[in-house]
């Protein structure tokens, strides 16, 4: 820990395999960050119960998200890495935090609307119920910034007044939380509809780029993905989302802006273009998976890890809960 630096949190569901969505829009910019915060990256294990899993399935997916954190660049030195069941404050700061929210703002929530669709046989308390786990997920930690894709915004504004409504019937004992979204890549598109997000759990797979995609699969889902009409390799998200799309995921990968991306095509064919952004994102997805299979096999590191970073998340959370306790009139002996 860093004295005087201020706090960051974010993490991401144990759920599906990750897209290169989740890569840009999350863990690639915690490993920029992680020099310059109090990082706290947790595996959001409670939330992905709000759609049914496979019991065997999520456990693996635990520990391989850990792996491929560690594999992207985060470091376990620097950083609080944890599994959110392992602290259990964050069950208890959502009761308390439930108490602050009413039903009509969950109701409203696109995610909930969305995943209500999805899963229409299983609209579970726990799904309503995602934001405010998420808010104590931040409030716990007194999180200065919370960097994520555009696709949380919704859910950190009401993080933010859940934090601001406990603040005022009160005395101020909520950080209230910061969204950092990046200019590039806050939002990765589905390659076959370039007007929706690119999401793990996408019907068809063939428009989102897992990380666990082979060298192959990368350059066949490019191949097929959709471009606009005219023939121009320009960043133009309104009037040409494919190509914008395209170009986003070629800079950030390449470490290039937009517009040297841009010139790296001029006067070239999108079979061409297709062709590049494909073997940029597969050169750094093939090392990517090798390190994340090497750390995988040491599961007594990984377990290490978890532990180590569970007691300092505990730590802090429970300092947290306690004042909460205190200014609510809850006994403590
Ligand atoms: P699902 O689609 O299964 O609900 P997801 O792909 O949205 O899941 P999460 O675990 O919910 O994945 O999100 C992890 C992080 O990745 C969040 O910070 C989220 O904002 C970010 N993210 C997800 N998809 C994208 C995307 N297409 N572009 C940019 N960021 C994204
Ligand atoms: N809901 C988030 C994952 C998440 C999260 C958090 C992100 C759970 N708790 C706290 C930031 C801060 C998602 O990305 N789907």
């Amino acid at each position: 820990m860093k004295d005087g630096q201020k706090t960051l949190y974010s993490a991401v569901q144990p759920t599906n395999n990750l897209t290169i969505g989740n890569y840009i829009g999350a863990i690639k910019n915690w490993v920029s960050l992680q020099d310059d915060y109090n990082c706290y990256f947790a595996i959001a294990n409670m939330h992905a119960i709000t759609v049914r899993q496979n019991p065997a399935e999520l456990r693996q997916k635990t520990l391989s998200l850990l792996a491929l954190y560690i594999a992207c660049g985060v470091d376990p030195e620097k950083c609080v890495l944890y599994v959110q069941s392992h602290v259990p404050e964050h069950a208890e700061l959502c009761w308390v935090l439930n108490t602050f929210t009413y039903v009509g703002e969950m109701e409203r929530m696109t995610q909930f609307k969305d995943k209500s669709a999805r899963h229409a046989d299983n609209i579970n308390m726990g799904l309503m119920d995602y934001p405010v786990l998420m808010a104590a997920d931040i409030l716990l930690y007194q999180a200065d910034i919370v960097p994520v894709g555009l696709d949380q915004r919704q859910h950190l504004e009401i993080s933010r007044d859940i934090a601001q409504r406990f603040n005022n019937v009160y005395t101020p004992t909520f950080t209230v939380p910061e969204g950092l979204y990046m200019k590039v890549g806050a939002k990765i598109n589905d390659l076959l509809n370039p007007d929706k997000k690119m999401s793990k759990s996408a019907e068809n797979p063939n428009g989102s780029i897992f990380l666990s995609d082979d060298k192959d699969t990368v350059i066949r889902k490019f191949k097929r993905a959709v471009t606009d009409s005219g023939s121009e390799i320009k960043y133009d998200p309104e009037n040409k989302p494919g190509v914008s799309n395209l170009l986003s995921i070629y800079s950030v990968f390449t470490g290039k802006t937009v517009a040297e991306a841009e010139k790296d095509f001029t006067g070239k064919g999108y079979g061409d273009f297709k062709l590049a952004v494909g073997e940029a994102v597969a050169d750094k997805l093939v090392p990517l998976q090798a390190e994340q299979a090497k750390l995988l096999a040491d599961k007594e590191y990984l377990n290490g890890v978890l532990l180590s970073g569970a007691e300092t998340a505990h730590k802090t959370a429970a300092r947290t809960l306690s004042k909460v306790y205190k200014k609510i009139g809850f006994y403590q002996i």
